[in-house]
């Protein structure tokens, strides 16, 4: 509720900033196979298998594709993660971050 300073007879409204989220998105690459990406999909961000086919897809045929969207934190971890899950298996798949608009 806001509330009225009694002296300046004038309405206070309480600031409370909504968190910027950031997308993780996919990008495609030639040499991580399809089965892998969906796995990563599943492992990382909880999709289902339909959910990480369709996200592969997307990705394989347009070059990128937002995963999903999280706070910066939750973002950044779950890029790293699948990223390092991808590096440990000796696959170039990256996943990057940005703010939405
Ligand atoms: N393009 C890869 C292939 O043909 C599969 C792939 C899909 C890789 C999506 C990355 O984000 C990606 N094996």
């Amino acid at each position: 509720m806001p509330d009225v300073d009694d002296k300046l007879r004038t309405r206070i409204e309480p600031k409370v900033e909504r968190p910027k989220l950031h997308k993780v998105i996919l990008l495609n690459d030639d040499y991580t196979p399809r089965e892998f990406v969906v796995q990563v999909l599943e492992a990382v961000f909880r999709t289902s298998q339909d959910e990480a086919y369709h996200i592969m897809v997307t990705a394989h045929q347009k070059g990128a594709c937002v995963v999903a969207v999280f706070t910066k934190d939750i973002a950044e971890t779950k890029a790293s993660e699948a990223n390092d899950i991808a590096k440990e298996a000796g696959f170039p798949l990256m996943f990057t971050t940005e703010p939405e608009e």
